[in-house]
Order: structure tokens, then sequence, then C-alpha cells
């Protein structure tokens, strides 16, 4: 099935959508912020899932649109979400074609004055390991997001792509253990217990993806990890669902 001429118009057509996946607090279960995640919705296909069309977006060159629609909406919605004392934290995810783009500074600080976000509120998500030359200008990049109030989240830790560079040479604000290794995690697991240690040494947040039973709570919460996404607290859920669990959220 070739989904490429049909992803050239989803954008244009409003086909693709962000949902929200709640991230909470390991010890009150509370959410404290949730992740932006592409969907689209196919008129025929049905829901296509982000890893099917967003490396074929990245390939195309496709991704820089899809990649602003998702801060815009991202911002709209941390806007929503944080009038008066609430404060939930929105994550994006920014592939490292966007990173490498002028653009994306710009449009961040845009939607951030356009719409009021509160400082600390928005989070960028990064993941591909960089080739070495291109380091120093992500990093300078990063470093100004950091002035905007924006955090930046080192995604997927633990599957070959990251490194304990980018802990430690990136000016990181959280980093998220991924799945693979929280749901094979064990009460002394050493490696979460380093990425624990090494984190809080920085003041680095440290997130468990893929949590879906008891027991891996109880485990990563044991290892001194802070907050835990993943279906044991929901699924991404459409802006409107969302909206509704955050405002009976006490
Ligand atoms: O790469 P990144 O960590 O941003 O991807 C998050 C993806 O993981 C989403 O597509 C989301 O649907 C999926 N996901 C989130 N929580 C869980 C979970 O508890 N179990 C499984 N199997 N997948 C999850
Ligand atoms: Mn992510």
């Amino acid at each position: 099935m070739d989904l490429l001429p049909d992803l050239r118009v989803a954008v244009a057509r409003g086909q693709i959508e962000a949902y929200f996946q709640p991230m909470v607090d390991v010890s009150t279960r509370r959410i404290v912020a949730v992740e932006a995640l592409a969907r689209w919705k196919h008129p025929e296909h049905g829901l296509i899932a982000p890893n099917v069309f967003i490396p074929l977006a990245e390939e195309h060159g496709l991704i820089g649109e899809i990649g602003a629609f998702m801060i815009a909406e991202g911002c709209r919605c941390a806007a929503a979400w944080n009038g008066g004392s609430a404060r939930v934290q929105v994550s994006v995810n920014v592939s490292a074609a966007q990173l490498t783009t002028s653009s994306l500074l710009d449009q961040i600080t845009d939607n951030l004055r356009r719409l009021s976000v509160p400082d600390d509120v928005l989070v960028v998500e990064i993941t591909e390991s960089l080739p070495v030359v291109e380091i120093a200008e992500v990093n300078a990049l990063l470093n100004e997001m950091r002035l905007l109030g924006v955090g930046v989240s080192v995604d997927d830790y633990g599957t070959g792509h990251s490194t304990a560079e980018q802990l430690a040479g990136l000016p990181t604000t959280e980093v998220k253990i991924d799945m693979s290794r929280v749901q094979a995690a064990t009460p002394n697991d050493p490696f979460i217990r380093g990425v624990v240690t090494l984190a809080h040494a920085r003041g680095i947040t440290v997130v468990a993806e893929g949590v879906e039973t008891e027991a891996q709570l109880d485990i990563v919460r044991g290892l001194g990890v802070d907050r835990a996404q993943g279906y044991l607290f929901g699924r991404p859920e459409s802006e409107s669902d969302i909206s509704r669990l955050l405002k009976n959220t006490p």
C-alpha cells in the first residue's frame, strides 16, 4: 500500500491529529504531564500509527510540516490546560530533521508568545543520536530553548541510540527510559538505578515509559524513578478526552 500520496494531502486536510498520553507522578499517581502523539485518521484505512507514517514523512521531506503542526497543537492545548493555577506539562516529539532546521526555535517562540503559555510547561522530546558535527549546533539550539523555559527530554533512553553523553552533554531536563528496559526491569535493576543516579545528580527528572502493570510501577518506584507513562494510567487520548480527564483530576 503506497501511503505517500495520501500523506501529502493528509496534513492539509486535517487528517493528522494530536493525541495525548498521560504521565503521572509515581507517588501520587496524579497526571503531571502529557505527551502529544500524532495520529493519522486515514479516510479508508482508519487510524495509522506514527511509527508507520513518521519515518515516511522524514524520508520524503514532510516532517517539517507535521512537526510544526504538532508544536502548534501542543502549545494550543498547553495554553488551554494551564489557565489559573493548573499545571500540566505538554511534551512534543521533535525529530533530528526538525532540530537541524533553522525555523524550529522561531516556531516555538511564536506559539509560546501568541498563546501566553507559562514557562516550564512545554517540553521537547528528542530521540536520535546525532552526527558529531551537528552536536554543537543542536546543543546551542537546545540551550536557547532552555532560555525560553522549554524543557529538553531525551526519549527512548536505553535503546542503543541514546548515550550517557546525551544526559551529561546536552541541557537535558528529563530522561525517558525506553519501555523495553522498563518492562524487563528487576527490583535491583542496575541499568535503571544507574540512570536514576546520574540523572538525579544533575537535577534531571526520570520517566519510565510503557508501564502496564502495578508490579512494573512498584519496581520503577522502588528504583527512584519520578514519573511513569503507560497503559496502566492511560492510552493516548483525543484532546477532548484528555481535557475531561484533567478537569476531573483533583
Ligand atoms: O517513541 P515514543 O516513546 O515517543 O513512543 C510512544 C509510543 O509508545 C506511542 O506510540 C504509544 O502509543 C506507545 N505506548 C505508550 N504506552 C505504552 C504501553 O504501556 N505499552 C505499549 N505497548 N505501548 C505504549
Ligand atoms: Mn516520545
